[in-house]
């Protein structure tokens, strides 16, 4: 009540001065005067917020979903609201969604008038036959304009559900051939030249024609100059744990370590025909001998991709300009799946893992590599 009162007093010079400059203001009609002498920027917007924190709907889902909005109260004057997003799977607008409105450089934008009760946004997926899981994307209330300002509930989460499944056709465990315990490979060609390498007896095989699962060839290139793989280094087929504490599938898998230049494991061409989308994942292990990720330098590269028949090669991962230890930070010494897709249909693709390192030190442990299709049935 003596708030009321107050503000009622004529006899207030800060009342007198607000009353003077609203009746000066009387023929502007898009600015109006608000009753309130508290001198915020936001005295006359209302606030513009997300109705509820989040939502989910299919990616199949054409009609798309409603993201509504909500006002503090209808606005007296015209506005705007700029809505932006994020998505951690990275969610390319006109490839995997659009909006109404449509957004420009990143940005929805859209314009309000004077008396608008309520406003929403429609998010509209657009369909694919990738198995991917289900992604999310966050639409953030960036900024308002005119007879708007951002409220406090300014995120909203929507997750969109995948309606693909792919099936398993193909995996590598390296179980086909048993190996021994600890022993050094050595190659005895030449380390100044790049070439294939061959098994040999009573070392760790490299190679496998394929027997249950699919085969794989070793070779070795000179990048560095250095003794490569002649040096006799842990390589090939193994089923050391001291390091890894075993295999994700079965018990052995396949190391590369102190390559002193690039060592290659070339896996056979597989066929991918009939399938709409293929998914590849590989477990890895990079071992960090000092416990900090900081062992590996620009020089240490892993690469891990496939290539298509088309010639196109998709990473799965692929440190070359970056640093493993930035690219790895949080995931050294322990088994991590790493993934990709072929998000179209092939004929056929060749996965390929790479490591080019120079000291003992510098480890890479993989195993369980599975390969799965989407195909019309599982649509
Ligand atoms: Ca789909
Ligand atoms: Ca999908
Ligand atoms: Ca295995
Ligand atoms: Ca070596």
């Amino acid at each position: 009540m003596k708030n009321k009162f107050t503000f009622l007093n004529p006899s207030t010079p800060t009342r007198r001065l607000l009353m003077w400059i609203c009746v000066g203001m009387l023929t502007t009609p898009i600015i109006s005067c608000s009753d309130s002498d508290d001198g915020d920027d936001n005295s006359n917007t209302v606030q513009v917020d997300f109705y509820g924190t989040s939502s989910t709907v299919s990616e199949a889902d054409a009609e798309g979903v409603s993201i509504p909005l909500i006002f503090t109260d209808a606005p007296t004057r015209p506005g705007t609201y700029q809505i932006t997003w994020e998505s951690e799977e990275e969610l390319v607008y006109g490839k995997d969604f659009t909006t109404e409105p449509e957004a420009n450089d990143g940005v929805i934008n859209v314009e309000v008038v004077a008396g608008q009760k309520d406003a929403s946004i429609k998010y509209l997926p657009i369909d694919n036959k990738v198995d991917e899981g289900d992604r999310r994307i966050t639409f953030n209330l960036h900024s308002a304009t005119g007879g708007l300002s951002v409220g406090t509930a300014s995120d909203f989460i929507l997750t969109l559900e995948n309606d693909d499944k792919a099936v398993l056709f193909s995996k590598v465990s390296f179980e086909d051939i048993e190996t021994m315990l600890s022993v050094h490979y050595y190659d005895y060609g030449l380390a100044s030249e790049n070439h294939a390498l061959v098994n040999n007896p009573n070392q760790p095989p490299v190679n496998s024609e394929g027997l249950n699962e699919l085969g794989y060839q070793a070779s070795y290139f000179n990048t560095r100059g250095l003794e490569g793989l002649t040096d006799g280094d842990y390589v090939g087929i193994v089923k050391a744990t001291v390091v890894n504490g075993g295999y994700p599938d079965g018990t052995q898998g396949y190391e590369m370590s102190d390559t002193d230049g690039k060592m290659r494991l070339t896996f056979d061409e597989l066929g991918i025909e009939g399938y709409l989308s293929t998914n590849i994942s590989i477990d890895v292990y990079l071992h960090d001998e000092n416990g900090k990720g900081l062992q590996y330098d620009d020089e240490d590269v892993l690469r891990i991709y496939v290539k298509l028949d088309d010639g196109e090669e998709i990473d799965i991962i692929n440190s070359k300009g970056s640093n493993l230890n930035d690219l790895f930070v949080g995931n050294f010494d322990k088994w991590t799946t790493l993934k990709a897709s072929v998000p179209k249909e092939a004929k056929s693709l060749t996965l390929y893992v790479e490591f080019d390192v120079d000291t003992r030190f510098d480890i890479l442990y993989f195993d369980n590599i599975r390969f799965s299709g989407v195909n019309e049935d599982e649509i």
